[in-house]
């Protein structure tokens, strides 16, 4: 059986990609299981030092296998809050904690929970043939995997409620130039341009990153004392760490620095 899910570490980055292209890359409990183990080792392994998320073949990822949820054979209907509680919850909870930059590298369709896993990683780029779509209203379910939260927070709430209610399709440029994702790219030029980002990245102060990233996570939901508060508190740890003693000691001998992520 092929693999659901394919794990590399190139130059720091670790490389996830979606591996069910026949079902464009839709969720099933394997995938799901192998995708949580590879965002852990991705965590845990201090060499990873960013993250980059694609699909194999002409999709991005269609949300749930549908192939699972056969509800006409008069069986019992399913707990869809039980797989929700069970995947799809703690996914986005993986990305969103991830304390590295996770990079969405969107290669085709996004539907469904698949387009609102991409809109958890923290920077975006599509292809120019990819779109995105909010499927869930067109066989009667609820947006999930965090995009009630995370689109109207993207693009207004008019945008993401009507995105919601009528699960139009939104082209890569679209979505960009609502600002829904990043960068809109060339198909051609999609991973070369997302892996030397992560590359980039994979060089930079992680900590750091990941406290940038802590903080963001959660200025949506802080009063401003709050906020000022967790700066604060983030502010002191990263300025304990290697990082930043390196990048003060390479300001001042006027050279490019080389940090360690620690
Ligand atoms: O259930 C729970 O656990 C709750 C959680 C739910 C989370 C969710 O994500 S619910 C939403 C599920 N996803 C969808 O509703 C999207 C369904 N797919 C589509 O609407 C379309 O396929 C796309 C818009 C994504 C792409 O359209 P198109 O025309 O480019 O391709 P296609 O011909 O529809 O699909 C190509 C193949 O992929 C096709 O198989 P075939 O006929 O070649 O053998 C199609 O059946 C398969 N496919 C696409 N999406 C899914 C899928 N197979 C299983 N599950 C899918 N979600």
């Amino acid at each position: 059986m092929e693999e659901s899910i394919l794990f590399q570490v190139e130059a720091g980055v670790a490389v996830i990609t979606l591996n069910r292209p026949k079902q464009l890359n839709s969720f099933n409990p394997d995938m799901h299981k192998a995708l949580k183990q590879a965002l852990k080792l991705a965590e845990t392994d201090d060499s990873v030092r960013a993250v980059l998320l694609t699909g194999t073949g002409r999709g991005f990822c269609a949300g749930q296998d549908l192939n699972d949820r056969n509800v006409n054979s008069g069986a019992e209907m399913p707990d869809l809050g039980e797989s929700i509680e069970k995947y799809y919850n703690p996914l986005i909870k993986q990305i969103s904690s991830m304390p590295k930059p996770v990079i969405a590298a969107v290669n085709g369709v996004a539907a469904g929970a698949g387009a609102n896993i991409a809109f958890a990683c923290d920077i975006v780029f599509a292809a120019k043939s990819a779109s995105f779509i909010q499927a869930f209203c067109k066989i009667g379910l609820v947006p999930d995997s965090g995009g009630t939260w995370t689109l109207p927070r993207l693009v207004g709430s008019a945008r993401a409620k009507a995105l919601m209610l009528l699960g139009d399709k939104v082209s890569a440029s679209q979505a960009q130039e609502w600002g829904m994702i990043w960068q809109c790219v060339e198909d051609e030029e999609l991973i070369e341009t997302a892996m030397s980002v992560a590359n980039h990245l994979a060089t930079q102060p992680t900590k750091g990153l990941g406290f940038i990233k802590h903080a963001l996570n959660h200025s949506s939901e802080n009063s401003l004392e709050v906020q000022l508060d967790l700066e604060k508190d983030l502010q002191r740890l990263a300025g304990r760490t290697d990082d930043y003693r390196e990048g003060i000691a390479a300001f001042f001998d006027k050279r490019a620095p080389e940090f360690k992520g620690k």
